[in-house]
């Protein structure tokens, strides 16, 4: 077929443009003589039942490797080169189990709607849900990397200050191999600090601080990221209440992960607590945006909204 032809004549130069998150390259080269450029994607998964069952058949995944696995959290690389997958096909696995109702909530499609948290909603509300949603083992993850119970020989770099200090890891969404989807989280050492609403104007410089040290402690352990290449925020609303911050290279979209509405960069927090007349961060609104499927949109502004309508 002259088409294929065509393309079987493209000699290699050079990568133009990788996406981490689209799986997407553009690659430039020749074909006789002359400049062309293949743009390559990896293709949606086969949503069948037969297919979807295949990631957990060994036979299928003729390398199964375990990155790592802390409490209900496990994560594989896997490739297989036999099966209904194609050929080298090589996917990241990630297994939650048992998975809790919030976990099938979170993971599920669904509408998704902005919302507005005034200082009163938060205290009347959100508060009271956050407590909840520290208990019943939730967290258990998060104490394991604390007490190095899980993920300890994965520390990229530690301040060991109960207080004021922190570890830094890697996060479970990233492969630990691809730099250009470089992504880690610090988590910090004290336990009173659910989410931003709870930080203080005090609490600004230990911030400052505390970014500081966690882009020098990335870039001794991978020296060729610079610290403009790196996104440093926090989430809110997060999914886990207990402080932490992520920090994510440039090159990579993060998805719903980095949206308005969601992600808020650390120095923009550090200066609104800088500046602020309020004493904390309990004292402002916030606007941002939840899952339909998520428990502080039906219990909490879902029923506001009826109500105000
Ligand atoms: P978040 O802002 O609370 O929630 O961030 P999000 O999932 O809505 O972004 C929690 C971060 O911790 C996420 O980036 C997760 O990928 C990451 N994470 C979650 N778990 C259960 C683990 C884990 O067990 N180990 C590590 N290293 N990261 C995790």
């Amino acid at each position: 077929v002259p088409e294929v032809d065509t393309l079987r004549k493209f000699v290699f130069e050079r990568l133009l443009n990788e996406d981490t998150r689209m799986k997407l390259v553009n690659i430039l080269g020749k074909i006789d003589g002359k400049p062309a450029i293949i743009i390559a994607e990896k293709t949606a998964f086969d949503t069948s039942p037969e297919f979807l069952q295949a990631f957990a058949q060994p036979a299928n995944l003729s390398q199964l490797s375990v990155i790592e696995n802390n409490d209900i959290y496990y994560w594989y690389h896997a490739s297989q080169t036999s099966g209904e997958l194609p050929q080298h096909a090589e996917v990241k696995l990630t297994l939650i189990y048992p998975a809790t109702d919030a976990h099938i909530r979170k993971y599920s499609v669904q509408n998704v709607r902005m919302v507005t948290e005034t200082p009163e909603i938060y205290r009347e509300h959100v508060k009271p849900y956050i407590e909840l949603k520290t208990a019943y083992g939730r967290l258990n993850w998060v104490y394991n990397i604390l007490e190095k119970k899980a993920e300890a020989e994965s520390i990229i770099f530690e301040d060991n200050d109960p207080v004021n200090g922190f570890i830094l890891s890697p996060d479970l969404k990233w492969d630990r191999k691809t730099m250009s989807s470089l992504y880690a989280m610090a988590i910090v050492h004290r336990r009173d600090i659910k989410s931003i609403r709870d930080l203080k104007k005090t609490d600004a410089p230990w911030l400052r601080e505390m970014q500081k040290k966690i882009i020098q402690g990335l870039r001794t352990k991978y020296p060729e990221v610079d610290e403009d290449q790196l996104r440093v925020y926090v989430h809110y609303q997060p999914s886990y209440y207990h402080f932490h911050i992520h920090v994510v290279s440039i090159s990579h979209d993060g998805g719903g992960g980095q949206v308005a509405g969601k992600a808020i960069l650390l120095q923009n927090i550090i200066s609104q607590l800088e500046t602020m007349a309020v004493d904390g961060l309990d004292q402002v609104e916030f606007a941002y945006s939840l899952g339909e499927e998520s428990e502080l949109w039906q219990n909490v502004f879902l029923k506001l909204k009826n109500k105000i309508e």
